[in-house]
């Protein structure tokens, strides 16, 4: 491909996939994509009300690379460039930080995205039933953007210029973030050492929460499949699709590998850099209406657009509030899971969630709780090698012990049920309490809800925290 045709994304799709009538848009590092258009009888653009004006407001913000220190880019294979590259990835994380490694094994399609590549490739049947994001039913009623279809009959509209369409969760439980990638990490251009990202073993909840606990606390409840078929998944979307501002459910990190097509994903943040817990709500609120809001938007908040191209693997921290625009026929698979060091961002996440309905989800995941209070089961446990932090910690033990309080508005209430994990993760939690000088009266709110939010707190001595378990006789 030449580097024209790199800039200028339009090509093969004006016309072809989204109407030739269609406009265009310049992104802040020149490149060129479509910008949807579904039209009504009277010959209307629908998306001249809200999509458009999103994008352009996406549009103007400077794309992430690794001279950005808002985010961490990576190079496997390569040369590492990340600012910190021998910190741990999950300690990047939890700064609140996205990580983006390019580079990393992944499936290409060829030309075209076929139905015969998803078949050959991830065993996904061209008859598969599925729930269908639609654009035109969208703009129509928000509240029910959906149809039913297959695989087969969304790969047949790619070319049909009056659907623009995507599927955003294709549970694919065979698929897992990469294993480990080799990296080389250099310091000021001198090599420095030969390194391995170890990714898989990032997803504390399975690694530790599930793997690890069920000798002393035996599964005897029904915990929701969820929790293990949307481990992976599969997103598939026409040329001109916006899925809009919000954050993922239930506090996850998330991550996205490209496999065919580009994404241009936006990362949303505060002018003012504010930390503050009222000010991240509000702006996450606020980015759900773009069109309601848009003069404070404009006024308040910036962005970083992180283009992902095949081979590239985006993890996001939890709650990060993210805009994506796939102007090119992709297909991307993704996760959730949940990592120690990030649990101050979860709890954050699902504080908002269950003060504020709409802020801002977009895929649901019944109860995570089971998980959260597994790997708080674990602690006591876990090895000497993982570093925990404070308001990681405190908030892990709040969500284990509050259960109810963090359920997310509108969910249902069986997702906050108790099982044979309440009890013992609430007399771990009581022990982390104390061992904090917290007491009973002592609302965690009170240290979790005052300042920086994202700071994950000084990291705690694992022997200390061993002797308050074995004083109490946990172990
Ligand atoms: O690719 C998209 O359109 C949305 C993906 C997304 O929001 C996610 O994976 O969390
Ligand atoms: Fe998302």
């Amino acid at each position: 491909m030449s580097s024209d045709e790199q800039l200028d994304l339009t090509i093969g799709v004006l016309g072809t996939q989204v109407p030739a009538t269609s406009k265009t848009i310049t992104w802040n590092d020149g490149l060129r994509t479509v910008l949807p258009t579904i039209c009504n009888e009277s010959n209307k653009n629908l998306c001249d009300e809200v999509d458009i004006p999103l994008i352009k407001f996406m549009a103007q913000f400077p794309r992430s690379n690794t001279n950005n220190t808002a985010h961490v880019h990576m190079a496997p294979g390569g040369i590492c460039q990340a600012p910190r590259v021998d910190a741990q990835l999950q300690e990047i994380l939890g700064m609140n930080k996205c990580v983006v490694i390019k580079g990393v094994p992944h499936n290409p399609a060829g030309k075209t995205l076929t139905f015969e590549y998803l078949d050959a490739v991830f065993g996904i049947s061209p008859h598969r039933p599925v729930c269908i994001h639609d654009m035109k039913k969208r703009c129509e009623d928000h509240v029910h953007p959906t149809i039913t279809g297959s695989i087969g009959s969304f790969i047949e509209s790619i070319n049909d210029t009056t659907s623009i369409q995507c599927i955003l969760d294709i549970p694919l439980a065979h698929v897992s973030l990469p294993d480990g990638l080799k990296c080389v990490a250099t310091f000021w251009n001198v090599l420095h050492a030969f390194l391995t990202l170890r990714i898989r073993i990032l997803d504390h909840g399975l690694v530790h929460g599930w793997n690890q606990t069920t000798h002393s606390v035996p599964i005897i409840s029904k915990v929701h499949p969820e929790n293990f078929t949307i481990k992976g998944w599969g997103l598939l979307h026409h040329a001109g699709f916006l899925t809009y501002p919000h954050h993922d459910a239930e506090g996850t990190l998330t991550w996205v590998r490209m496999e065919a097509g580009l994404k241009l994903w936006v990362i949303f943040r505060l002018k003012s850099r504010s930390t503050q817990r009222i000010h991240l709500q509000e702006l996450a609120v606020k980015l759900t209406n773009y069109p309601v809001h848009k003069d404070w938007l404009q006024r308040n908040c910036e962005g970083e657009v992180i283009t992902l191209r095949p081979g590239d693997l985006l993890i996001l921290p939890p709650g990060m509030v993210h805009a994506v625009y796939t102007p090119i026929p992709s297909f991307a698979t993704g996760g959730h899971f949940y990592n120690y060091s990030c649990m101050h961002l979860t709890e954050l996440s699902r504080y908002i969630d269950a003060e504020v309905a709409e802020s801002t989800t977009n895929q649901a995941l019944d109860h995570a709780l089971e998980t959260l209070r597994r790997m708080v089961i674990m602690i006591p446990y876990l090895s000497p090698r993982l570093t925990l932090r404070k308001r990681c910690l405190l908030s892990l033990c709040m969500m284990a012990t509050r259960g109810r309080q963090y359920r997310a508005k509108g969910s249902s209430p069986h997702s906050v049920e108790d099982t044979e994990t309440a009890e013992p993760s609430a007399d771990i939690s009581d022990i982390i309490f104390q061992y904090f000088g917290l007491s009973n009266r002592m609302r965690p709110g009170d240290i979790l809800y005052v300042g920086n939010q994202h700071d994950p707190g000084d990291a705690i001595d694992r022997v200390h925290l061993l002797h308050a378990f074995k004083n109490s006789l946990v172990l």
